[in-house]
């Protein structure tokens, strides 16, 4: 499913096996997130950085949740995003586990329009940071796991140069568009 979403038949995608390779834990609290993180699949797999997509609520499957994040760590994983619609404790309760980054994407789900959800991640309490994008960007989620590799990874850090550089041919190419 994961693989159908980002686009393409394999992908170091799984939504099964832990690998000590796999970088990036996308976690999200119900299937119908999936469609929010089709892009950030896609940046994920154009940058060729290993992740491993889960379900977990931190309401309908807490005991989960906790033995996954507090596993994170050991199991290789050097960032975790996480998307959650509604009240939206997903990103926080997996911080309170891990002292990996963790990336909160706030998901619309509900007649609040992803305000709850938004508020809810950026308000947390001292002590515990979630770092969060904007309501439904996977895309930014995935740029900033990839800024956090590329700390310590010349070619993750080659691929977000590529990437901006690529977005100014872009949007220089619709500008000379203009001016014709
Ligand atoms: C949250 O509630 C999920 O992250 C989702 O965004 C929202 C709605 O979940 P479903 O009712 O679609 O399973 O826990």
């Amino acid at each position: 499913l994961v693989d159908e979403l980002a686009g393409k038949g394999a992908s170091s995608s799984t939504l099964t096996a832990t690998s000590p390779h796999t970088e990036v834990a996308v976690i999200m609290g119900s299937d119908s997130d999936l469609p929010v993180l089709k892009p950030c699949f896609q940046l994920l797999d154009r940058f060729a950085i290993s992740y491993q997509a889960r379900i977990t609520s931190a309401h309908r499957t807490p005991d989960w949740l906790r033995e996954f994040a507090k596993s994170a760590h050991a199991n290789g994983f050097k960032v975790i995003i996480a998307a959650a619609g509604g009240a939206a404790h997903l990103p926080g309760m997996a911080a309170s586990w891990t002292t990996l980054p963790v990336i909160g994407v706030p998901v619309k789900a509900t007649h609040l329009d992803g305000l709850d959800s938004l508020w809810s991640m950026t308000q947390m309490p001292r002590g515990e940071p979630v770092a969060t994008v904007g309501i439904n960007n996977g895309m930014n989620a995935a740029l900033l796991a990839a800024r956090i590799l590329a700390v310590g990874d010349l070619r993750v850090e080659k691929c977000l140069r590529e990437f901006a550089e690529a977005n100014e041919t872009e949007v220089l190419a619709k500008d000379a568009e203009l001016l014709r």
